[in-house]
Formats: C-alpha cells, sequence, structure tokens
C-alpha cells in the first residue's frame, strides 16, 4: 500500500529498523551517513536498494532538511555501487518511488539500482 509522503518520519519503519540494527539486510556497502543492500524481491539480476541513514520520507525532504555531507555522501555511494556492481558498462536503471501515486511502500527515501539485464523503457 503506498504512503502519503508528507506524512512526519516514522522511525518504526522497515529501514529504520535496518539502519539501526534492529533488522538485518545483506549489506552491499556502507558510509557514514549511507547504507546499500540488496533488495529482499528483487526484479532484476542486480536490485540494490541505496538509503540515508538519517530521517527521511521523500526527496522532497532529504533535499530540503539533509546536510551537505549527507547529499554528497548519498549521492557518491549511489554511483559507487552503480560501479562496483558492473552496472556503468551495461547501463542501468535507478528509480526512487515517491508517496501514494508514486508507488512507495517503505516510509523511508530509497533510490533503487537495476542493472544486469536489458531494462526496456520502464521496469514495472
Ligand atoms: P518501494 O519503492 O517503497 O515500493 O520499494 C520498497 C522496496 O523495499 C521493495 O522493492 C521491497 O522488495 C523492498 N524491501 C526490502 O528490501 N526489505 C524489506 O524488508 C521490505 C521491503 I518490507
Amino acid at each position: 500500500m503506498p504512503i502519503d509522503a508528507t506524512q512526519p518520519y516514522d522511525d518504526s519503519n522497515i529501514f529504520a529498523k535496518i539502519v539501526r540494527g534492529e533488522l538485518p539486510c545483506t549489506k552491499v556497502d556502507e558510509t557514514e551517513h549511507s547504507l546499500a543492500f540488496h533488495d529482499i524481491n528483487p526484479l532484476a539480476p542486480i536490485h540494490i536498494l541505496v538509503i540515508p541513514k538519517g530521517p527521511y520520507v521523500s526527496w522532497d525532504d532529504f533535499s530540503a532538511k539533509a546536510t551537505e555531507a549527507e547529499i554528497v555522501d548519498f549521492t557518491r555511494l549511489v554511483g559507487k555501487v552503480a560501479r562496483d556492481n558492473g552496472c556503468v558498462e551495461q547501463g542501468y536503471r535507478m528509480l526512487a518511488n515517491i508517496g501514494k501515486r508514486g508507488g512507495q511502500e517503505v516510509p523511508h527515501l530509497h533510490v533503487h539500482i537495476f542493472g544486469g539485464q536489458p531494462l526496456g523503457p520502464m521496469l514495472a
């Protein structure tokens, strides 16, 4: 069920628990401000989620409230994960579902990285 991304951050969400180490994930990479892990239900041979560790629901939230250090860290980690996982040479897709009509289900900002196969015009 898509969430309302204008709601205040709820720190009981599943990705907040992963950041706090209360739930496991299959970690791909980690920096001071960001975490990358394999999606539990992969939709492509490579399907990695990159999240800021801070309490941001949406891109709107993150771009307005995050520190420059957090934004730089997150942006660089997205690129590094794509490079390190062989996505760059063959092409890949970055996707962030935001809010109700964007299909966002977990109320903590995350960027999907899809790769490892031809992706076509859209990945459903
Ligand atoms: P969405 O952009 O909010 O729709 O994507 C949420 C993603 O989080 C989705 O691809 C799930 O498979 C994924 N996920 C996960 O990796 N681990 C979890 O424990 C849960 C969801 I819940």
